[in-house]
């Protein structure tokens, strides 16, 4: 059991503290208005996902600069996260090289990757990760790495 879920809400209107905290095992970050759990052993992508969507939630879609600032300000003060080196978030391109998606189909607009990433030659490397050592940062990896994953629910 190894994920982090995360509930991200641009706009304030839901009750989203009480949303948040009536799911097991989520808590409250205020300063982001993030919604959030997590288990910090590592699993590889698809189990990562797999876990996401098994209470109900997904791998997180980070659409702007605003939400990838968020998930960042969330992650370096929650000690627990602050340490982990890569999170596993929704993007791929393993449906057609190049054409990165995030899991509902959306094609990823917005997007942050490190310096020469991703690397168009690398046809195995087909799974984005936030990456530490970059500032968070997004690179593309092979589905086999284990990292911690990073999920949202949507209500
Ligand atoms: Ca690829």
């Amino acid at each position: 059991m190894s994920h982090m879920c995360v509930n991200y809400k641009d706009k304030g209107f839901l009750s989203t503290k009480s949303v948040c905290e009536s799911h097991d095992g989520y808590s409250w970050y205020k300063n982001t208005t993030l919604c959030y759990k997590f288990n910090l052993e590592p699993t590889i992508r698809q189990e990562g996902k797999q876990m996401c969507e098994h209470d109900g939630g997904r791998l997180v879609k980070i659409d702007s600069q605003k939400k990838q600032q968020s998930i960042v300000d969330m992650i370096v003060s929650t000690p627990e996260l602050a340490s982990v080196d890569h999170f596993w978030i929704g993007a791929d391109d393993s449906q057609e090289e190049g054409v990165w998606r995030w899991t509902d189909g959306s094609l990823v607009e917005f997007s942050n990757w490190r310096a020469g990433r991703p690397n168009a030659g690398r046809v195995d490397e087909d799974y984005a990760a936030m990456e530490k050592a970059s500032s968070y940062s997004w690179n593309d990896f092979r589905p086999q790495k284990e990292f911690v994953s990073l999920c949202e629910m949507v209500f």
